[in-house]
């Protein structure tokens, strides 16, 4: 080949190279521009954002706990006020060209911003949106039903009676009459209101550029495959699911004969919970080993004169044994942890960040139980999340993702619960420490902790299929009951049909609260336990002495010192980042959670083989 047309394309390159690097200069001085405007932009809205959510928080606040119309119009204005400023802010930031920012914190942080929510609704919009949930929370709230035996006496609340008689009545009419009469007070009179609710999330999620609400819903995930993948964790569980249920199923059968089906359903009025979420309260009737009695955890907080106040007071210092932080003063000043007998509250359990990173409160109607006690520790562990990304700025101050903020008490939990700990607290009986003990202890938790994950699973799949058009007003309650035979193998105890709402009996579909992230928080707090109880040295793969489900993280600073590392980074990259700080894996992943409860499983598929029962139905 000649030299000269070699010559001639080297002389061009260099040119075109010397005028696509001026070009590339000024284009670079351009963005370096904006992206300097886009920092001393949203320092200023960062500031105005965290007003405005203390704002919007105390006035949620004093419905939540006085819940009058007056204060229901006064959050109804608070919102009003507070869209109108975020829209015009939103504005503005929509017209800076984030995207190309080279700082991926900076443009986390507008992508963040970029997603306006229910915020985006038409003034009137929103005034009926939330005017509607907050109908649905009290209709929810207020809700109380008759005495079985005497029906003039009609104020059996939720938190009081009625959970007592689900925990301690065997008397299969006396259930039945309890499991209907929650649901005839709400279903009914929440229907018209919901059907409306769906149209207005959705259209909110239109005007925010997504198909329907479940997209908007899940759009917290990061990931366009999240779907997918809460199936896979499913059916990675389910079989631990049915031998739970196949041997549960056996014994109610034993105790109320013709009701309960060999192979079938499991009518969901005997498993000792108003929703069949956790089964845990009718465990006791058929253990494991039952000679091995349980530790009955409220007799004990009883006999130990526990109340509300102590027994926040011993959740705390658990963490802070692990080097995590005290309550802070406003958290004792504020919160509600005891029902006020002079005024209508939200009842369910909730922790509060007023944005303003020392304002933390919980919301709670405590009553002196082992399950109050455990929800402490769960709301205790939202509050301490929040007072660890308390400094980040403000976008970030939010869970990893939503199933991460459910996780962290429920971590806690995991160890305050193990056989190493409840002996620590005085809360062990005899023939606790033994083998047939931990198998008896393995099998309580079983029967709160798998149990969940299907009905968590099936109360969003009902929604995401609603959101999306594929379940109309007509249908809403045949597919309710067509997924909870499918998923857990549970059916109601008399025929439903499009008069009831039966979904609506559960607080979190009332109140517009997203439910996968307990499904998300159940499998993942094992994968974190496995993790904090390796930094704390409590746990060695292999070990018979450093297994899983033994491990307590009391008083192990280690254990706290690399949970904080995670919570501290809030929401400040993918979830998947947080993840692996703490784990040192990206995925959600089953493995943990079987591991934690191999033993049982094998137990189980024993003992169900033993005893010639049908697996599944
Ligand atoms: O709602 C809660 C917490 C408040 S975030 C008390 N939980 C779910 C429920 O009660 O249905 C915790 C576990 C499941
Ligand atoms: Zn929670």
């Amino acid at each position: 080949m000649s030299k000269i047309p070699n010559l001639l394309i080297f002389i061009t390159l260099i040119k075109l190279t010397d005028f696509s690097h001026r070009r590339y200069a000024k284009y670079n001085a351009y963005y370096l521009f904006e992206e300097r405007k886009g920092r001393r932009f949203i320092e200023i809205i960062n500031e105005a954002s965290a007003k405005d959510e203390n704002k919007l928080q105390q006035a949620e606040w004093n419905y939540a706990t006085n819940l009058t119309d007056e204060n229901l119009h006064k959050k109804l204005a608070v919102v009003a006020e507070i869209a109108e400023r975020t829209k015009r802010r939103w504005t503005k930031l929509m017209r800076i060209r984030w995207n190309t920012f080279w700082d991926i914190d900076l443009k986390r942080q507008f992508k963040l911003y970029s997603v306006l929510g229910v915020f985006a609704l038409p003034r009137p919009c929103l005034a009926r949106y939330n005017e509607i949930v907050g109908r649905m929370e009290k209709i929810y709230s207020t809700n109380t039903i008759c005495d079985y035996q005497d029906n003039t006496k009609c104020n059996l609340t939720l938190e009081n009676e009625i959970a007592e008689i689900l925990k301690s009545s065997r008397n299969e009419p006396e259930l039945k009459h309890v499991w209907l009469s929650w649901r005839n007070g709400i279903g009914p009179r929440v229907k018209n209101l919901y059907t409306e609710y769906v149209h207005l999330c959705n259209k909110a999620a239109h005007l925010n550029n997504f198909d329907n609400n479940a997209e908007m819903w899940l759009d917290r995930y990061e990931d366009s495959n999240i779907k997918a993948k809460f199936m896979v964790l499913w059916n990675d569980i389910k079989p631990l699911y049915l031998q739970i249920h196949a041997y549960t199923r056996f014994h109610l059968k034993q105790i109320y004969g013709d009701v309960v089906d060999e192979q079938g359903a499991i009518p969901a009025h005997l498993l000792g919970n108003m929703w069949a979420q956790s089964w845990e309260n009718i465990a006791t009737d058929f253990l494991p080993y039952p000679d091995r009695t349980m530790t009955d955890i409220t007799i004990k907080l009883i006999e130990q004169k526990y109340t509300p106040l102590k027994m926040f007071k011993t959740a705390e210092e658990f963490f802070v044994s692990i080097n995590m932080s005290a309550m802070p003063p406003l958290f004792w000043n504020n919160s509600i942890i005891e029902k006020p007998c002079d005024r209508d509250i939200i009842c369910h359990g909730s922790a509060w960040d007023f944005a303003n990173g020392k304002d933390f409160r919980i919301k709670m109607c405590t009553r002196v139980t082992e399950e109050n006690f455990f929800v402490i520790h769960h709301e205790m562990g939202h509050i301490e999340y929040y007072i660890q990304y308390k400094d980040q700025p403000f976008p970030f101050r939010s869970g990893a993702n939503p199933g991460f903020h459910e996780a962290i008490g429920d971590l806690i939990t995991l160890s305050v619960k193990s056989p190493c700990h409840l002996p620590k607290l005085n809360m062990s009986s005899n023939g606790f420490g033994d083998p047939e003990g931990f198998m008896n202890n393995l099998f309580m938790l079983g029967m709160t902790k798998i149990v969940l994950l299907p009905f968590a699973y099936i109360v969003d799949l009902w929604r995401w299929e609603i959101f999306a058009g594929k379940i109309t007003p007509d249908n809403y309650n045949r597919r309710w009951w067509e997924l909870r035979r499918e998923f857990q193998g549970v059916a109601p105890p008399v025929a439903r049909s499009e008069c009831d709402f039966d979904p609506v009996s559960k607080y979190h579909v009332a109140a517009d609260t997203p439910y996968i992230r307990y499904f998300v928080s159940f499998v993942i707090q094992f994968q974190f336990h496995k993790a904090i109880c390796e930094a704390a040295g409590q746990y060695r793969k292999g070990d018979p002495n450093k297994e899983l489900y033994m491990c307590d993280v009391y008083q192990k600073p280690a254990a706290g010192n690399l949970l904080k590392k995670m919570l501290q980074m809030g929401a400040s990259r993918p979830w998947p980042d947080a993840m692996e700080v703490l784990t040192g894996q990206k995925e959600m992943d089953a493995s943990a959670l079987m591991e934690f409860f191999r033993p049982l499983y094998v137990w189980l598929e024993r003992r169900n083989r033993e005893n010639c029962v049908f697996v599944g139905w």
